[in-house]
């Protein structure tokens, strides 16, 4: 519908894909070259934000531990450990009709698992992309193209509610840290 996004491009859901209420998003990577000795294990989590860009309390954290949000309109599927095979390796699923009002931001980020410990970065990490999918089918897709050569650290992308609209946003902004960098951001 919406094909392949570039980094920073918006799509208005709610405005071009009416009827697109569950949306499924999918979170694949491959890792494309050295042997570190260890699996990459990128964990997506999802940070549901207020009006502030703030987190209303931690049970709008959802991640490998807290598979619901509190209003559970966010789903995380599970923590897949390797990134092994094509397409999504982590799936979270968002129905926009069950998001809580105080809800204005729905925020997408990839970290590695353990990444100081096992000396990795993005730029280990080949085919990163987060999808959006209506019942099977491809609403939009963007794949990141910068080589992150430091970074273990990344927010993907974000729905946001925008005059009463849903929208997507590409972000493709890296970081160096974990999840912890994220909680303190949003806390
Ligand atoms: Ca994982
Ligand atoms: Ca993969």
């Amino acid at each position: 519908m919406f094909g392949l996004l570039s980094k920073g491009e918006r799509v208005d859901l709610t405005k071009e894909a009416p009827e697109l209420e569950k949306i499924t998003v999918g979170l694949g990577w491959d890792i494309n070259s050295t042997d570190t000795g260890s699996d990459f294990d990128l964990d997506a989590s999802v940070f549901m934000l207020d009006k502030n860009s703030k987190l209303p309390s931690t049970n709008f954290f959802v991640f490998y531990n807290n598979k619901s949000s509190e209003d559970s309109s966010v789903l995380h599927y599970g923590d897949n450990r390797t990134g092994a095979g094509d397409g999504d390796d982590e799936v979270i699923f968002v129905d926009l009709a069950k998001i809580d009002e105080k809800i204005t931001e729905i925020v997408f980020v990839v970290t590695i698992h353990e990444a100081e410990a096992r000396k990795q970065n993005f730029g280990q990490v080949a085919n990163s992309s987060i999808r959006l999918m209506d019942s099977g089918k491809e609403v939009a897709k963007y794949e990141l193209d910068e080589d992150f050569s430091t970074e273990t650290a990344l927010e993907f992308g974000k729905l946001y509610k925008k005059n009463g609209s849903w929208k997507f946003q590409a972000v493709g902004t890296g970081y160096k840290g974990g999840l912890q960098t994220f909680l303190d951001k949003y806390q």
